[in-house]
């Protein structure tokens, strides 16, 4: 693993730290290749309940290395080496039984904002600023942004950030739905860590199979989302940590969940 990513776990969650600040944090390959093998690490590990993804204060990512895809050209490459990593990443981090919180500050760009909107859940500070300049440099967003954002707040509104590579606030991305949560300057990492660490006192099952079932309801009809919605349902009832989730709660104690 290189310094360009950081990876550390407490209380139950694994905090990614994008670190290259010398380039506003653009991404290369090998960086998302590296967030891909973390993220299946902390998917198999039985101690870690949710994932923060963070970067720096002034950037958290402002997309794609540029000067690294010009190399590419003039080696005569076409294909888009990083097409393949970032569609396997971003289903990665949404089949993960974890949730994963991006805490967001500074630019949040191009492909890094792809990265955001492939996060289950995004808490910005009050400096973050939003955009997709890819129509700038004769590109679009590729990574799954026509895709995410549209669901998220619409196609009039994709199309017009898409379309003029405008960057808006974060008060303006609260309104419109792309983040959860605007707070103060240098607090989205603790306020994501907060809502982290409450998810991992949840029954993990529970929370994977909640996840599951949304990510279903954005795909389907409803009669399908129902249904699936109710196997999960099922699924629950014989599990360990439902039994202890209720007779914890019949002794009136907190419940111990095992992730059974
Ligand atoms: N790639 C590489 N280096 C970058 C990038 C980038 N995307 N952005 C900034 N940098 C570097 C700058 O070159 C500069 O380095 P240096 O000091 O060595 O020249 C350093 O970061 C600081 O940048 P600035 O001096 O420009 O800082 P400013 O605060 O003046 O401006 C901006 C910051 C507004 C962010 C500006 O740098 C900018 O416009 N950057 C380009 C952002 C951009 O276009 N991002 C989209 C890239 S395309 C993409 O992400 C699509 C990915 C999808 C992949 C699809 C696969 C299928």
């Amino acid at each position: 693993m290189s310094e360009l990513i950081g990876s550390s776990i407490s209380n139950g969650v694994a905090q990614i730290s994008i670190n290259r600040p010398e380039a506003l944090n653009a991404l290369t390959p090998q960086m998302l290749a590296e967030l891909g093998e973390l993220l299946e690490a902390h998917g198999l590990d039985q101690e870690v309940r949710a994932v923060v993804i963070s970067g720096q204060p002034k950037a958290f990512s402002v997309g794609a290395d540029l000067k690294a895809r010009v190399a590419e050209y003039d080696s005569g490459g076409v294909a888009d080496p990083m097409g393949r990593i970032i569609r396997d990443l971003f289903s990665l981090m949404a089949k993960l039984s974890k949730p994963v919180i991006a805490a967001l500050a500074g630019y949040v760009l191009g492909g890094g904002l792809e990265l955001a909107l492939a996060c289950d859940i995004r808490i910005a500070d009050t400096t973050a600023r939003f955009g997709f300049p890819e129509a700038n440099v004769g590109s679009m967003p590729g990574a799954g942004g026509t895709q995410r954002l549209t669901r998220l707040v619409g196609p009039a509104v994709a199309m017009e950030l898409m379309f003029s590579c405008d960057r808006i606030d974060a008060q303006e991305a609260y309104r419109l739905g792309m983040v959860q949560k605007v707070v103060p300057e240098g607090a989205a990492v603790a306020q994501a860590t907060e809502l982290a660490e409450k998810i991992a006192s949840k029954a993990p099952l529970s929370i994977d199979r909640i996840k599951r079932s949304i990510y279903v309801a954005m795909s389907t009809d409803l009669a399908s989302g129902l249904e699936f919605e109710e196997l999960c349902h099922a699924f629950l009832r014989n599990t360990k940590d439902r039994e202890e989730g209720m007779r914890a709660f019949v002794e009136k104690r907190p419940p111990k969940f095992i992730g059974r």
